[in-house]
């Protein structure tokens, strides 16, 4: 820190770092290696995105700031990665905002099944002051929030039977994200849902440990969870975010001009995710109907149905969460579907 702290002082009072100190060190660009990892593969979206911010960022920097990437969870789950991050042993992660409810409770908003219909929805309300006001909780957990990047809506997957109907829950063991929403909302449904990591689902799926899990269908399709599931129901049953995470330990060594860089790549490779995202959402369906498993659509009619039997968990939580801030969501909400 102290070498950092003088580093800055000699740019800032103009002083040369010797004869050839390029224009970057000027600007106060150090050297440095990120560490970025996701629990979803490369060829996802998200893995796209984090490409496409490595690019964004080593082209800003000239080269100094290098981003290293880890997919495909080699550096743990969604939890353990962002308790990395907390540690400083970590650069920066993007996990779902599911499970750091344990964190920070508001978060669970999100989580709330049925909620948003459209994208224009979604981006409204993360761009905005709520999605704003839920970053700003980051820092006192010793993270910094860059922005909300799209995992999508959720599909449900299982080994046992179509699901057409709000009943056709009844006795699936399913597994959900870490959030305590998810596992009330499908307890109200009448299934058995089974919390656990992302990177636990396969084999659970291929020892039949569980019957089924649920997600948007590019990670169905990036995951090859069609080879070990029978039916892909298209329930779109809630929509969840990720969140750009970088380490505040880390954060705080940087110059304003290294912060800039990371902030704005963060929101410029987060557009051609969110675009990238909703694109491979139609392209995954068209593949997925290749590889044999059985699609069926979900009436809007049994949507509201399953939306009816999951009211009085949202109610719940709404309470929990802060009535205004969830009075806020709705009247954000109203706003963009004026
Ligand atoms: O990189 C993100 C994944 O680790 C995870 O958040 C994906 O939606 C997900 C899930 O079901 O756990």
């Amino acid at each position: 820190i102290a070498m950092g702290l003088l580093f800055l002082t000699a740019c800032s009072s103009g002083t040369t770092q010797g004869g050839d100190a390029g224009k970057n060190e000027s600007k106060g660009i150090q050297s440095r290696v990120i560490k970025a990892g996701i629990g979803l593969n490369e060829d996802h979206p998200q893995g796209q995105g984090l490409l496409k911010f490595k690019e964004i960022v080593e082209q800003k920097s000239g080269g100094k700031l290098k981003v290293q990437t880890y997919f495909s969870a080699t550096l743990g789950d969604d939890l353990k990665m962002t308790e990395a991050l907390q540690g400083g042993t970590q650069e920066i992660t993007i996990p779902s905002t599911s499970p750091l409810v344990g964190m920070i409770k508001e978060f669970g908003i999100f989580d709330f099944p049925f909620l948003f219909n459209t994208p224009e929805e979604t981006d409204a309300i993360l761009d905005g002051p709520i999605g704003k006001k839920l970053l700003e909780k980051l820092p006192e957990h010793g993270l910094i929030g860059l922005g909300y990047w799209e995992n999508g809506f959720r599909n449900v997957t299982n080994s046992k039977h179509a699901i057409k109907t709000a009943g056709d829950f009844k006795g699936l063991k399913l597994r959900t994200m870490q959030n305590e929403v998810h596992i009330d909302a499908f307890k109200a449904l009448g299934a058995n849902p089974t919390p656990m990591p992302f990177s636990e689902v396969f084999t659970a799926l291929e020892s039949n440990t569980i019957d089924g899990q649920e997600n948007p269908l590019a990670t169905i399709k990036s995951n090859k969870f069609y080879e070990v599931q029978k039916y892909l129901s298209l329930t779109k049953h809630v929509y969840t975010p990720f969140v750009f995470l970088v380490s505040k330990k880390f954060w705080d060594q940087l110059s304003p001009e290294e912060q800039k860089i990371l902030q704005e790549a963060a929101i410029e490779a987060g557009k051609y995710q969110r675009q990238l995202s909703r694109e491979e959402d139609q392209k995954a369906l068209e593949e997925l109907k290749k590889t044999g498993i059985n699609i069926n659509e979900v009436s809007d009619q049994e949507r509201e149905k399953m939306a009816e039997i999951i009211k009085p968990v949202v109610e719940k939580y709404a309470k929990e969460f802060g009535e205004d801030l969830v009075n806020e969501l709705y009247s954000e909400l109203d706003k963009v579907r004026q």
